[in-house]
């Protein structure tokens, strides 16, 4: 997969992530273009709008296209391109078809929206309003090849979003089409957005100690200037401490997670365990400490992390916990020490 990282952005959940759990298809990753100052859907913002094939990267009308994907039924352009009012922004998806195909298209937007098909406008909804989806239905023909697909959603205030999907006349979805971009080969860049929030934000961890150990989370910068998780511990006369979260997404599409981490201090064994919703624990031990200038990566493949204890032999990965854990095994010391987890990046 080619993946020009810079130029994509993740649209995120507010409090949870799980990677997509609608019960309907709908597009879940597009190419984006805005915002313009513009509030006639009519006016050309780019020439020849209509027939538009945008490339990730290129610009039109001096602005770049970029991939989103999002988690959820729809994209907020608030978030994506900018919290603006009276203004319009473009979101187009090649649709690849076997065959010459007569199928619905769904759209909800906020405000109205003017769209676009090989060229040719199959609708014009110039309306104020609050994103609902499935609002417009308009019938399309997909030729056989390539079709261009292109959005032109307004904002005059407020919300501006954009939720579409396409199904047959009885509303099921249609699988031998395919979007591109795809959901499927930027997903990866979802569960990073959201292993990212579950590293850096503080809330929603638990923590355990054991005696007067203690452990405290907190912000540094990581490798790449980034915010990372800081774990810092004293040992005392306690053997073990930890935290754990629920990450709130399903990775069972993923064969693991790349860690990239550091650790200074006194030597001691850093646990990672992942623990699903039976209470099955399974993990990997690794060094506490590195050259504290050095940022170790390590790949916690799922299917070579060890039964720890707890619930069944079978590790769940629709809903699962990970734990930070710092033990004194026979020949470690126990003291006090600081981790920095870096990053946790899905591994496909
Ligand atoms: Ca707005
Ligand atoms: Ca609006
Ligand atoms: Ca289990």
């Amino acid at each position: 997969m080619k993946r020009r990282i810079l130029t994509v952005l993740v649209l995120s959940l507010a409090v949870c992530c799980p990677l997509y759990s609608g019960s309907a298809d709908y597009i879940r990753c597009f190419m984006v273009c805005g915002p313009f100052k513009q509030t006639d859907l009519d006016k050309e913002v780019v020439k020849n709008e209509s027939s538009l094939i945008p490339q990730e990267g290129k610009k039109s009308a001096g602005k770049e296209w970029k991939v989103v994907i999002t988690g959820e039924d729809y994209i907020d352009f608030e978030k994506i391109l900018a919290n603006s009012d009276n203004c319009v922004g473009y979101a187009y998806v090649r649709i690849d078809s076997p065959d010459e195909h007569r199928v619905v298209l769904h759209i909800g937007s906020d405000d109205g929206v003017k769209v676009y098909l090989n060229g040719e406008t199959v609708l014009m909804n110039d309306t104020p309003r609050a994103l609902k989806l499935d609002e417009d239905r308009v019938n399309i023909i997909l030729n056989r090849g390539e079709n261009h697909l292109l959005f032109k959603v307004k904002d005059i205030a407020g919300g501006w979003a954009l939720g579409a999907r396409i199904t047959d006349s009885e509303g099921n979805v249609i699988r031998n089409i395919r979007l591109h971009p795809s959901y499927e080969e930027y997903k990866s860049l979802l569960l990073e957005d959201c292993m990212g929030r579950f590293l850096n934000s503080r809330t929603g961890w638990e923590y355990y100690i054991d005696k007067d150990a203690s452990v405290k989370l907190g912000d540094v910068k990581g490798k790449s200037r980034n915010t990372a998780l800081e774990i810092a511990y004293e040992m005392r006369n306690g053997i073990w401490l930890g935290a754990c979260k629920r990450i709130g997404a399903d990775i069972s599409a993923f064969k693991g997670l790349r860690l990239l981490y550091r650790g200074e201090g006194d030597t001691n064994s850093l646990e990672i365990k992942f623990e699903d919703k039976d209470g099955s624990i399974f993990g990997k031990f690794i060094p506490s400490k590195s050259n504290p200038t050095e940022w170790i990566g390590v790949n916690l493949m799922f299917d070579d992390l060890e039964y720890f204890y707890g619930g069944n032999r079978d590790l769940n990965l629709t809903d699962i916990k990970i734990h930070f854990a710092v033990s004194r095994k026979l020949g470690d010391e126990g003291g006090e020490g600081k981790i920095v987890i870096d990053s946790l990046k899905p591994i496909e």
